[in-house]
């Protein structure tokens, strides 16, 4: 609940004070799509053991990274309209350090290599041929990331050409079926969100981008603040779907920063996403946007412009993916 005073503004410090002082709620794992039930389930193995919250983003968002099946993060991604996948991603912790790389090619697990640019480099950003060059130097081997499948669906894509970002495009391509908004295909970018049993939450977010997008195009899901945001004072957000939208708002920051004003998680990316609507509100009807956030007192919440956005959570004793409400009924 945001409840205004009598002059009618947000009660932000006393909302601060209450998020610090709330007890951390025990482990708990978050992420966008039913695929996040897989990511949620490794990066558990961490926290259940005692882990960090970064190890436990990092490796459940590496398990999604090398699944060939999933047409929209690591090695079997959807390629660039000239046949190159590039990949997006990056990570931040609950010291507000952050990395990312953007248009990294060859590179299956560029989370890791996110974590990387953070930990090894004074930088935040590497881009394109550096971040290939840094992962070589860091030992990361290179690998072949168009598969077949997605060469095929590029070859496809080729006879028209159009690119028009239309809503769970990738599940259109995944095993040929017809969009199954919220079933067990729905696969696309994966940004997961995890606090551990010291209260500490971290973030990343992994994908190979729009399908078919310009050469050199970057959405937001490498961008800190557009595609993830932490703070550990308050929560962490991140974001899902046609990313040019979630950046003309720093969607992901703007969620946190509702949260800090005492929003709850749901709240504060149902707010998001009604900027996207007042911002663009013919566009905003033909295209999904979601975003899913986590606070620190474990309580987490979602909302999407679409149907179709779901989310997973997991905790000591829960395990279950979740429908994302949506504004468009
Ligand atoms: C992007 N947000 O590159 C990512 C892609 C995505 O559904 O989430 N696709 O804009």
């Amino acid at each position: 609940m945001h409840r205004r005073n009598f002059l009618g503004i947000l009660p932000a410090f006393s909302a601060i004070n209450h998020l610090e002082f709330a007890q951390p709620a025990g482990p708990i794992v978050i992420s966008t799509w039913d695929f996040g039930k897989v990511a949620n389930a490794q990066s558990w193995k961490v926290l259940s053991a005692g882990g960090s919250s970064l190890d436990a983003v990092e490796k459940g968002i590496n398990i999604i990274e090398e699944d060939e099946d999933n047409m929209t993060v690591g090695i079997g991604g959807l390629p660039d309209r000239e046949g190159h996948v590039t990949l997006d991603a990056c990570i931040m912790d609950h010291e507000s350090n952050c990395g990312s790389v953007m248009g990294c090619e060859d590179i299956v697990h560029v989370i890791s290599l996110a974590r990387k640019v953070m930990e090894k480099t004074p930088h935040v950003v590497l881009i394109g041929d550096g971040a290939r060059q840094f992962a070589i130097e860091q030992g990361f081997k290179t690998t072949k990331l168009l598969t077949p499948k997605a060469e095929k669906a590029w070859k496809e894509w080729l006879k028209t050409s159009r690119y028009e970002p239309r809503m769970n495009i990738e599940n259109q391509l995944y095993k040929k079926q017809p969009p199954m908004p919220g079933g067990p295909d729905n696969h696309d970018t994966i940004g997961l969100i995890s606090m551990d049993a010291k209260g500490n939450i971290s973030g990343g977010c992994s994908t190979s981008g729009m399908a078919f997008k310009m050469r050199g195009r970057v959405g937001d899901s490498p961008v800190i603040g557009a595609g993830l945001f932490v703070d550990n004072e308050v929560g962490a957000a991140t974001s899902t779907g046609v990313g040019e939208e979630v950046i003309r708002c720093v969607g992901s920051h703007l969620v946190v920063e509702l949260m800090r004003q005492g929003y709850t998680p749901e709240d504060a990316c149902k707010e998001a996403v009604m900027r996207i609507v007042k911002k663009s509100p013919a566009k905003s009807k033909g295209i999904q946007v979601g975003f899913l956030a986590l606070n620190r007192k474990g309580e987490y919440g979602a909302y999407a412009l679409q149907k179709g956005f779901s989310y997973a959570v997991k905790t000591a004793t829960t395990d279950i993916v979740i429908p994302g409400k949506f504004y468009y009924q």
